[in-house]
């Protein structure tokens, strides 16, 4: 019998290296990016399956994907995609024979399902968003601690898997199940460490939408992102997509970890949002993404040639789709409605272009965009404690000769 033991290629040494007591440099390019914000300076690094990523921390790897890629396409390549972990020990070598993933808890048959055996379930495919919940935290003013992100920690790709449903109808669903919770391989340095757990409600669970992924743009799962088994959960915050998914736990009562009681929690009102400086009155699990859309065609600060040029970028939400997209050359004071492009689902960026004229000068090109149900961006920052969820109207000044 053939057993094929799948490695992150030198990362073991990599990650060892990019430690803080060792070279650094050795697995960084000479390049580096800085970003706009205070202590936004970063370097570029190589892992195994990426290419040339912004380094957030090394330990474990943070790696942030480059804003020039989303206009590469509306699809986010696998070696671009970020890479986001929470516990340093993550796995640097996994059978691809002996792995299985557990399924246990309020069931009436306990599951220990090998990766053939899940491919052999029937499959499906989204092209679906992932969204890191501080995604542009470090735009947020007044400052908040955490990791300090400019816009790349986010991506949208197509996943192939099982529904979830599937694997919980194998394992017969107890009536009285709550909730289900999910763990991957990786794991805490330290015992006092909460292991990396995530829960969703059972309905949720069972929408026939969240997905047990093996594959992100027809290919194996990178490592990086969750190689084998990941989870997938449309419009909903990266945090709950759990990368190496080895077990899941059917709970009759609601999931008592500290990844959902204590951290990744919002304001519970309207706009998540509080007075700067301020507490939330009371807290809730952060879930569906709000409206975001972005200029990708142009930097910010960048010059441009003056006269007939068309502007181009993405938009996004938590799942009922974009259905328009604004644009404005003149700081907000006039707007224009923007070509949709190709439609890859609701879950998915929803490309835009719009032709315009830029005079000789300076303009500051704003965008906009709304969901089918009349959400939108606020054209002033919100703000919350953690820095999550930030959806600004984002603005780009560019020089025009
Ligand atoms: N096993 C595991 N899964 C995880 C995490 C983690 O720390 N461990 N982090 C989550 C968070 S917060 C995010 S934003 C996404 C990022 O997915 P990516 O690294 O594939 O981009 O993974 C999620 N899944
Ligand atoms: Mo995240």
């Amino acid at each position: 019998m053939l057993h094929r033991r799948e490695i992150l290629r030198g990362a073991g040494a990599a990650l060892m290296a990019a430690g803080p007591l060792s070279s650094r440099r050795a697995f960084a390019t000479a390049d580096g990016v800085t970003l706009p914000f205070g202590a936004g300076e970063r370097e570029l690094v190589t892992y195994p399956g990426k290419r040339p990523l912004i380094r957030l921390t090394s330990r474990p790897p943070q790696l942030e994907t480059p804003f020039t890629v989303f206009d590469e396409g509306v699809i986010t390549a696998n070696d671009a995609f970020f890479v986001r972990y929470h516990l340093a020990d993550i796995p640097l070598s996994i059978d691809s024979e002996t792995f299985r993933l557990e399924v246990k808890g309020s069931i009436e048959r306990p599951l220990s399902l090998s990766l053939a055996e899940i491919k052999a379930l029937p499959s499906v495919e989204v092209v679906a968003v992932n969204q890191c919940s501080g995604n542009s935290r470090g735009f947020v003013e007044p400052r908040v601690a955490g990791g300090q992100l400019a816009n790349g920690a986010m991506g949208n790709a197509r996943w192939t898997g099982v529904k979830l449903q599937t694997v919980l109808d194998k394992a017969g669903v107890k009536k009285g199940a709550v909730q289900v919770s999910f763990e991957g391989l990786d794991g805490p340095v330290v015992p006092e460490t909460p292991d990396f757990a995530k829960a969703l409600d059972i309905d949720h669970a069972r929408d026939g939408e969240v997905m047990l992924a093996w594959a992100m743009n027809g290919e194996d799962l990178p490592w990086l992102n969750g190689y084998p088994l990941r989870l997938v959960v449309p419009g909903f915050y990266g945090t709950y997509w759990v990368k190496h998914l080895n077990a899941i736990t059917v709970l009759d009562r609601p999931f008592d970890g500290f990844w959902m009681q204590k951290a990744y929690r919002i304001p519970a009102n309207a706009c998540a949002c509080t007075e700067p400086g301020k507490a939330p009155a009371s807290t809730m699990p952060i879930a569906r993404f709000n409206v975001r859309s972005f200029v990708t065609s142009v930097a910010d600060k960048a010059s441009v040639k003056a006269g007939r040029t068309t502007l181009r970028g993405m938009a996004f939400d938590g799942g009922y789709g974009i259905t328009e997209v604004a644009v404005s050359t003149d700081d907000g004071r006039t707007w224009a409605s923007a070509a949709l492009g190709q439609d890859l689902g609701r879950y998915s960026f929803r490309q835009w272009s719009l032709p315009v004229h830029l005079a000789a000068g300076t303009h500051a090109i704003k965008v906009k965009a709304t969901n089918r149900i009349g959400q939108s961006q606020p054209l002033d920052p919100l703000w919350n404690p953690p820095g999550y969820m930030r959806n600004v109207v984002e603005t780009v000044r560019v020089t025009a000769a």
